[in-house]
């Protein structure tokens, strides 16, 4: 069947939420108010050549104090699900110790004003923003000791805002602040930035990080006041296969194992083992791994969240593996970044994944983030005309509704990002939102996407 040409097409299920996605260090500025003490971000930002526009970090979109007139926005725009993190270092600004209940109240006030207009909290634990204290102290994800920190503040934040948020993810993009943040050869793009030994060593932080989600699920549900839903929430390596033949769909499957971040990160959170394509591949390199580790970690999710911007095309390939991961041509479309390919389908294909290659078919799933980068400016009349974001996304929903088409249990969708924000080693340049910030300013402008986008959400499709 084809919905195509018809004007009611791209009909999403009723139940299905619209959201849109922030996190705390990327957002809130105000670094050193209301107790808060620096992440590894706050330092590594400091180091000159680190950022690619040099900017500070340090207001940011100022949502600190501007988080009301935001969450106004979010109600304009007719979202019910709000994606936010909690940043750990205002919490526990030492990272572990004594809890800053400061901090606490500034995400207290954020949820009653969410709670006004009726929008829902899906609250990150950990987006990237280390205490800085930890990393002095024991070199944080390097130390299993992270694991247990990490359930400790997840203790002190179920306990204290459980009552109030009931849908949580625990750690966000495992990869970025493990593999992407420690590095054998060179300084790697992501805070702390450390150089390590071996890859050994870096296969042993994200087998930490994974310790820290198996130990945090089992926190949350022990410290949680009410039933919640515990997700966690990481970026697939969307290996989509070049034609839909059988044999590049197998070709496609086996190629989503070896892909570092799939088999050695989302097999041993979803299935309790690392892939063993993948560990064979690693060799001396895999991570040790104690008695009980894998179960801990293997915890029971309620849902799974799934980063997805681009993905890589695989077909068959008369080789040992069986399948070859195709190069891009420099012509290939890509989204005002190299790393961001124009590959809608590859949405489509990480839901299959997830659910059939990996074999989680019982899993209720959620794009926890997806959107894109464009050249944004203000026109003479002061709007942002971002007409490439709305096409990019109009795109990968559809994808989304092919996945839901097809039963897969995909429960809901979160554009990143609400606004324009502080994109890591990227700075400001890079600008993902909806709404146009300006840094000077800190004036919001809903650009031609949101308009879009809440037409998407009034209708409940693809418009
Ligand atoms: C996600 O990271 C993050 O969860 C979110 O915080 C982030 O803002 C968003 O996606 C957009 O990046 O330009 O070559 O230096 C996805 C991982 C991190 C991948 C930054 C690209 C920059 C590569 N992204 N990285 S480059």
């Amino acid at each position: 069947q084809t919905f195509r040409g018809s004007l009611n097409s791209y009909k999403f299920p009723k139940d299905f939420f619209w959201g849109v996605a922030t996190s705390a260090f990327q957002i809130e500025g105000a670094v050193n108010e209301g107790g808060r003490k620096p992440s590894v971000w706050d330092t590594f930002s400091a180091i000159p050549g680190r950022i690619k526009d040099g900017s500070s970090p340090a207001v940011a979109c100022d949502h600190y104090h501007r988080y009301k007139d935001d969450i106004k926005l979010m109600a304009q725009l007719g979202v019910k699900d709000y994606r936010f993190s909690i940043a750990w270092p205002r919490i526990i600004p030492d990272g572990r110790g004594k809890v800053n209940e400061e901090g606490v109240d500034f995400y207290k006030r954020l949820l009653d004003e969410l709670n006004k207009y009726g929008i829902t909290p899906h609250a990150t634990l950990f987006h990237w923003d280390s205490p800085q204290a930890l990393e002095d102290k024991y070199g944080s994800w390097r130390s299993r000791e992270m694991a247990s920190d990490f359930a400790d503040y997840a203790t002190a934040i179920v306990t204290r805002l459980g009552d109030r948020i009931t849908h949580w993810m625990t750690l966000n993009e495992i990869s970025q602040f493990t593999h992407l943040a420690y590095g054998v050869d060179s300084q790697p793009n992501n805070a702390p930035g450390t150089r390590v030994s071996s890859k050994k060593e870096v296969w042993q932080t994200s087998h930490h990080a994974l310790l820290a989600h198996g130990l945090g699920c089992q926190a949350i549900r022990a410290a949680s006041p009410k039933p919640c839903a515990i997700a966690l929430v990481l970026d697939i390596g969307s290996t989509v296969p070049l034609t839909e033949s059988a044999a590049d769909i197998a070709a496609a499957q086996k190629a989503f194992h070896t892909y570092w971040f799939n088999g050695g990160i989302i097999f041993p959170a979803l299935t309790g083992a690392y892939s063993p394509i993948m560990l064979k591949e690693l060799g001396a390199d895999a991570p040790d791994i104690q008695d009980g580790d894998l179960k801990t970690i293997h915890q029971p999710l309620d849902d799974f969240g799934i980063n997805l911007y681009t993905g890589k095309y695989a077909r068959a390939a008369n080789n040992p593996q069986g399948y070859e991961l195709l190069d891009f041509p420099k012509s290939y479309p890509k989204m005002q970044a190299t790393w961001i390919k124009f590959i809608p389908e590859s949405l489509y294909w990480a839901i299959r994944h997830v659910s059939d290659t990996l074999g989680r078919q019982d899993l209720p799933l959620f794009v926890s983030e997806n959107g894109c980068i464009t050249q944004d400016e203000l026109n003479e009349s002061g709007e942002v005309i971002d007409s490439d974001r709305i096409l990019y996304l109009r795109q990968y929903l559809r994808a989304a509704h092919r996945a839901i088409q097809e039963k897969y249990p995909l429960k809901g969708y979160f554009l990143w990002s609400l606004m324009d924000n502080f994109e890591w080693s990227r700075g400001y340049s890079d600008r993902f939102g909806i709404v146009y910030t300006d840094y000077k300013t800190q004036k919001r402008i809903p650009k031609a996407s949101f308009n879009w986008y809440a037409e998407c959400i009034r209708q409940n499709r693809v418009v």
